[in-house]
């Protein structure tokens, strides 16, 4: 079958506020970023993925979109953004862009309009029911705490919100608001960009007002009915460029994955939702290696025909994996980056990821950047939870631990920015940053190298997954095969050493080692795997 470009490709998110600040003013920006395409290019990656670098009031960081044709004064302009994409495109690395079509922002002139009342033509834009302050159309509960609605008094109806109040979601079943966002669609298409990476897409349709919540809060807003009709508008617009689309779609199962991304799919990939299976106390909560396992195995399995996946263990939601999984070590780091990069799919890393940064200390609530975290500390205030102990929990899981600048120098600000940045640098930047590591034969950030360069052979991109040892709670082991060739990927997930016997067919003393973070081991019947340990053996 003939490959599509992505599926050989490796992508590399840039969180822009975060990345590089050009001009010092404590922001990235694409200036920035410009500055950065050579040490991306050397990473060996393809393509890049921005979070948004769109106008917004940043009530959501970039999320809470005012005007999708035009650029955050903090990030730069237009012309920045087309000098970009040039540059970046001489060097052959693409670049995708977040589509956030779910919701805009309540300053968005659609909304701002929608407000004066409800015989306003872009009134119905946006979801509305008659409420009063005291009741609601219905219970149901927004991803970022509270109500999912918000009461205008002027109309004496509320508006509907899954995330912030300042993010009115958009209202699907208007024709004329389709039409509007397929036109932005193809503006940004026209202009050369090379994909999207679609936010929250399973939730803009929802259920009827008085659906029934039973067990699953977001039931109502995660791929319900009536979806694929959007969603096949949308995937005719996509095939008339040659581009990537990636959904971010919680709800739609791996199961339902196939019909999604399959060659005829809506969509070309999906990111799964579902694999951070935690375990541990709130606040010292880790990612459990089977549950871990279990998830991205059926996710493979499911599309191994028909479908394709996007590989990922970090995100700007989500803390940093060699703190939740790893033991915050480089050695740790790798072993985490042998055993989700070699699996079938596209994978794609997280800045800050490939030289290993960490969850920040956070000591204090008024560190804390990302709404949603601060939200639920008052709700876990108000659940009569102590103060400290709601620091711990949220502090745990906030996404602002992967948002913390990049790490580039052991200079003022790690090298970001020579002002103050809008979020602390992490205080670990004299040990671990991008200068240092470029040194260093054997640091992290070479190993990512090593690794992006070998998972483009042939095999790797093609080979199916067959999982071993599915039960073993610290130990990952698969086997990626052709018809002519194979390889194992044998990786020690704990910080214990755990000896595993493998099965015979997997076993052959003389396998070559292909990439590992430690010294060669041969491949025998029972191995003696050191804590972290991770290797990958060509087998004949
Ligand atoms: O996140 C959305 C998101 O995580 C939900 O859609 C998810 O389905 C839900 O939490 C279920 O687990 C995206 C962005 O990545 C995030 O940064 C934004 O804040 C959010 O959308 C709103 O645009
Ligand atoms: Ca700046």
């Amino acid at each position: 079958m003939e490959r599509k470009w992505w599926e050989t490709a490796v992508g590399y998110q840039i969180y822009p506020r975060s990345f590089y600040d050009s001009n010092n003013d404590g922001i990235g920006d694409l200036q920035g970023i410009i500055a950065k395409l050579p040490y991306i290019k050397a990473l060996g990656v393809d393509f890049i993925w921005l979070n948004p670098i769109y106008a917004s009031p940043n009530v959501d960081n970039g999320y809470d979109i005012s005007d999708y044709q035009a650029i955050h004064p903090d990030f730069g302009t237009m012309a920045d953004f087309k000098e970009l994409l040039a540059k970046a495109h001489a060097l052959d690395l693409k670049i995708i862009m977040d589509l956030v079509v779910n919701h805009t922002s309540d300053q968005h002139p659609w909304f701002q309009e929608a407000l004066k009342g409800k015989d306003n033509p872009y009134r119905d834009y946006y979801l509305w029911a008659d409420a009063t302050p005291e009741r609601m159309p219905n219970d149901w509960q927004s991803f970022f705490g509270g109500s999912t609605w918000q009461y205008d008094e002027k109309s004496k109806q509320a508006y509907f919100h899954i995330f912030a109040p300042e993010q009115p979601d958009l209202n699907w079943q208007n024709p004329k608001l389709r039409a509007e966002i397929y036109q932005m669609i193809r503006w940004w298409l026209d202009l050369g960009i090379d994909g999207f990476r679609l936010d929250a897409i399973s939730h803009i349709q929802k259920a009827p007002w008085d659906f029934k919540i039973t067990d699953n809060p977001w039931a109502p807003f995660m791929n319900v009915a009536g979806i694929d009709a959007y969603m096949q508008d949308l995937k005719e617009i996509f095939a008339e460029y040659p581009i990537v689309t990636v959904g971010e779609a919680s709800g739609v199962t791996s199961k339902k994955a196939v019909n999604w991304t399959n060659r005829d799919g809506y969509l070309d990939m999906i990111f799964e939702l579902e694999h951070q299976v935690r375990e541990g106390k709130p606040g010292h909560e880790r990612i459990n290696v089977l549950g871990w396992k279990k998830v991205v195995s059926r996710w493979q399995k499911d599309l191994n025909q028909h479908g394709w996946n996007a590989l990922y263990v970090e995100n700007h939601d989500n803390p940093r994996i060699n703190s939740i999984l790893g033991n915050e070590s480089e050695h740790s780091a790798k072993a985490i980056a042998t055993a989700f990069m070699f699996m079938k799919g596209t994978p794609f890393i997280y800045q800050g990821q490939e030289i290993g940064m960490t969850n920040f200390p956070f000591t204090s609530v008024d560190q804390l950047d990302a709404k949603d975290s601060y939200n639920h500390y008052q709700e876990l205030l108000k659940q009569g939870i102590t103060p400290d102990e709601a620091l711990q929990q949220i502090c745990h899981w906030t996404r602002d631990h992967s948002r913390t600048p990049m790490q580039w120098e052991a200079s003022h600000a790690a090298g970001f920015s020579q002002t103050k940045p809008w979020l602390a640098v992490h205080p670990n930047y004299q040990e671990i940053n991008v200068s240092e590591q470029e040194k260093r034969p054997d640091s992290l950030l070479n190993f990512y190298k090593q690794a992006i360069a070998l998972r483009k052979t042939a095999l790797f991109v093609e080979g199916n997954y067959e999982l071993h040892l599915p039960k073993h709670p610290q130990v990952i082991a698969y086997t990626r095969n052709t018809t002519n060739q194979s390889a194992l990927v044998l990786v020690n997930l704990s910080d214990k050493e755990v000896v595993v016997d493998l099965p015979n067919r997997v076993v052959q003393s003389e396998a070559k080692v292909l990439l590992t973070n430690t010294s060669s081991q041969p491949l025998v019947k029972r191995m003696h795997l050191q804590p972290f340990a991770a290797f990958i053996y060509q087998l004949n």
